[in-house]
């Protein structure tokens, strides 16, 4: 085993470098809806080495690492002062989730962590873990990260220790630096996450996608993506949520979904990116699907392609929590390019990328789920048919 300090630490910060630098191509010819990245943009070793390990020889001779990174994954994701910035959900080696700030000069390679993470302000409930953070540049002029907070369940009966309670914690800034830490969302729900806050105000209020839930890992009664309106996010309080996106039987959101980037505003409607989760006998499986909603009425839904997006494909399949992709961030350019930050399978951030007009066409043109075998049969017949008669 290599023990000299110098020359590790010289191997390790030559292997880092070459890490966050390295060029990412797309890989074409893709489906024609999005294409795919060659490598992941953000990964656990993407984590600066100060960040793990104790660099000083006199504490650290034999240069370990102190505190692991054990994945970087699900980011929301911003345009800011022209950079690409992710918050990504970074988890340590002891299972506690935080937030780091990484920032790319075009958005599908060289993301590079600022010095520190974030050091998140508590409510007077102190999180256990804080997770997914969706960023909403909102009409009010804040940036605000709504996130997924968790604590024990205060009402576990002794001996469980595994039992939680999921919030929609709330943090605003001007500058991604200082964050303002608001009370969490007040709703009816027993449990809450996936909450993202709408860009614009709706009739004068703030409107939120929400995802009631009755355990913490089981939505039970909680019908899919809602939304609700709140007077204020100094204390948001959303008295009703009414049923936006609903699970259904036999879909690719048959168990659950949830809101996934904040919807990005088009000429024909406002363009959402969610996730939905079906049961299996190996368990979850969490594929990434889109719809949209009218610009007038923006809790109304226009368009519902059936089936998935993003399905984790190859390597993606494979991680802490297997078979999942996830997103809670996304960007769209001023050009119409369209960047898709999703995670694969808990354990590591892609970028796919496409254009705002591409996936409006999807969302538009796709068929909807038919809900039966015959049905679904049928609209692939009619396909063909249309095909086979130009030739
Ligand atoms: O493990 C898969 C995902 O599970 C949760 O999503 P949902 O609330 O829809 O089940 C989240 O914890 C998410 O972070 C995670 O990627």
């Amino acid at each position: 085993m290599m023990n000299d300090f110098s020359d590790r630490l010289a191997m390790l910060e030559t292997e880092h470098h070459a890490l966050v630098a390295r060029p990412n191509r797309p890989v074409f010819p893709g489906n024609g809806i999005f294409v795919r990245y060659e490598n992941p943009v953000v990964t656990a070793s993407h984590a600066p080495l100060s960040w793990r390990y104790d660099l000083d020889p006199a504490t650290n001779p034999f240069l370990m690492e102190r505190m692991g990174i054990n994945a970087a994954f699900n980011a929301g994701a911003i345009l800011h002062e022209g950079k690409y910035v992710l918050v990504v959900r970074v988890e340590g080696a002891d299972r506690k989730s935080f937030f780091a700030v990484a920032e790319s000069p075009n958005g599908v390679e060289n993301f590079k962590f600022r010095d520190y993470p974030v050091e998140l302000p508590q409510t007077e409930n102190p999180d256990v873990n804080v997770y997914d953070m969706r960023l909403t540049r909102h009409e009010d002029g804040w940036i605000y990260g709504i996130f997924c907070s968790e604590r024990k369940d205060p009402a576990s009966p002794a001996g469980d220790t595994s039992s939680a309670v999921a919030a929609a914690g709330i943090v605003r800034t001007k500058d991604l630096k200082t964050w303002i830490r608001l009370p969490d969302l007040a709703t009816k729900s027993p449990q809450q996450r996936n909450v993202v806050l709408h860009p614009e105000f709706v009739n004068g209020k703030y409107m939120l996608y929400t995802r009631p839930q009755d355990g913490f890992i089981e939505t039970g009664t909680g019908g899919g993506i809602c939304v609700g309106f709140a007077d204020s996010m100094d204390r948001a309080v959303v008295p009703d949520e009414k049923i936006l996106d609903e699970k259904a039987y036999h879909t690719i959101k048959e168990t659950k979904n949830g809101a996934g980037a904040v919807p990005i505003k088009t000429p024909k409607g406002w363009l959402h990116i969610a996730h939905g989760v079906r049961n299996t006998a190996a368990g979850l499986r969490y594929v990434v699907y889109a719809f949209m909603t009218d610009l007038e009425d923006p809790t109304r839904v226009i368009a519902s392609p059936g089936g998935y997006l993003i399905a984790p494909e190859g390597n993606e399949r494979v991680g802490d929590v297997s078979n999942v992709v996830f997103v809670n961030g996304a960007i769209s350019e001023e050009s119409g390019r369209l960047l898709i930050y999703y995670a694969s399978s808990d354990t590591r951030l892609h970028v796919a990328e496409s254009t705002v007009d591409r996936l409006v066409d999807y969302c538009l043109n796709t068929p909807r789920d038919a809900h039966t075998s015959q049905g679904s049969v049928k609209q692939r017949v009619e396909l063909i048919r249309r095909n086979l008669a130009r030739t």
